[in-house]
């Protein structure tokens, strides 16, 4: 039978709610942060052994339904031929931004099995052991395109706005080999084993929604409709997305992940019944006392209401400050709470 997790993906009745944090594999946990003092984080990502190591790390110490994999969205666009590395402090950081039509194509499309071998052997390990469905995620092309014309983490992303308006030819071929790098990946992850997969756009909600529809939109689409043949439910994810939730829907994912900033009753009411959806307490709510973790936690699950498809999670990644003892509570908090 398939797991809560994936059961509330599909829609299904579940007995509770099922929880998962984004970015629940990172730096807020302290065995993760003494690892890091000796490895690099792309390293970690391409070394089975430890990757999922650092996967499975709060599996059990916070009793979530669901593991995400512990990799990068940078990683493929790495194996594609791009000289970058990971600034602890800042993010990604390119060596030389892209922004002409030569150094798109320079751009090598990926084959998993040449480019990406430890990506099938990771989750192959994490397959066998764990207790609870794998995520498998890549980065949307917006969000992927948007490190490689900025050259790194961006608040305004001008230069991505520059390229997309003023040569539209190299903006599409670009986000066309981002989707076709992110099918590869994803396409690897699940014939691995992974039970889901969530592509993370997590800066698209800088678009308006007519520039999303036709700048965007069309190759998000097109990683949906080239895995949905695979049977693992589909996650689609962005912040400040208000205004685009509707237009997110249509790229076809199962789920779509609803950010803080929207409430869940109104991201309910806006996309209807046909689509689960996943969220969304403010992360920064966390590092406030455990009294107002709980009255937002169940505000959350409130508003999300007693319809079946809803998986609790954060509106964004853990931050870095949070006490991994209140994330457990939490998890705790939210199955007794939708048990009921
Ligand atoms: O649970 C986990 O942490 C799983 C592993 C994971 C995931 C899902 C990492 C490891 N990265 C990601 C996805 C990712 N990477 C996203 C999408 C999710 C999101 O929006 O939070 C994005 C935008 C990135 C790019 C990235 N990599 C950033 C954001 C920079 C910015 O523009 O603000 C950062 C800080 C990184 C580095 C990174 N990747 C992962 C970790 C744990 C870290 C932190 C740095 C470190 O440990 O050195």
């Amino acid at each position: 039978m398939d797991s809560t997790f994936v059961q509330a993906c599909r829609r299904g009745s579940t007995s509770y709610t099922p929880v998962w944090y984004m970015r629940q594999a990172g730096r807020y946990l302290p065995e993760y942060r003494a690892l890091r003092e000796s490895h690099g984080i792309l390293d970690i990502c391409r070394t089975p052994e430890l990757a999922s190591w650092v996967t499975m790390l709060p599996v059990r110490r916070l009793g979530v339904d669901a593991a995400i994999l512990f990799s990068d969205i940078m990683i493929p666009v790495a194996a594609m031929g791009v000289d970058l590395c990971i600034d602890p402090g800042k993010g990604p950081v390119i060596a030389e931004p892209i922004r002409s039509r030569v150094e798109v194509e320079r751009l090598r499309p990926i084959e998993a099995s040449r480019d990406l071998p430890f990506i099938a052997e990771v989750v192959e390990m994490l397959a066998a052991d764990l207790e609870v469905p794998l995520i498998g995620f890549c980065g949307a092309p917006f969000t992927l395109a948007s490190y490689l014309i900025e050259g790194g983490a961006s608040r305004r992303f001008d230069h991505t706005k520059a390229l997309m308006r003023d040569d539209p030819e190299t903006w599409h071929e670009l986000m066309r080999r981002l989707a076709d790098a992110g099918i590869a990946s994803l396409r690897a992850q699940v014939g691995a084993g992974a039970s889901a997969a969530q592509v993370f756009d997590s800066w698209v909600g800088t678009l308006s929604p007519a520039e999303y529809e036709e700048h965007a939109l069309p190759h998000s689409r097109r990683i949906f409709e080239a895995l949905v043949g695979l049977g693992v439910p589909l996650i689609h994810f962005g912040t400040q997305t208000g205004e685009l939730l509707e237009l997110m829907r249509d790229a076809g994912a199962d789920v779509v992940g609803v950010a803080s900033g929207t409430p869940m009753d109104e991201a309910r009411r806006r996309l209807g019944s046909g689509v689960a959806l996943q969220g969304n307490l403010d992360p920064a709510v966390l590092l406030a006392g455990w009294d107002e973790v709980e009255r937002a936690a169940r505000d959350v699950i409130e508003r999300a209401g007693a319809v079946p498809g809803f998986i609790f999670n954060l509106g964004h990644g853990v931050r870095p400050e949070t006490d991994p003892d209140v994330l457990r509570r939490l998890t705790d908090f939210v199955h007794e709470e939708t048990a009921k």
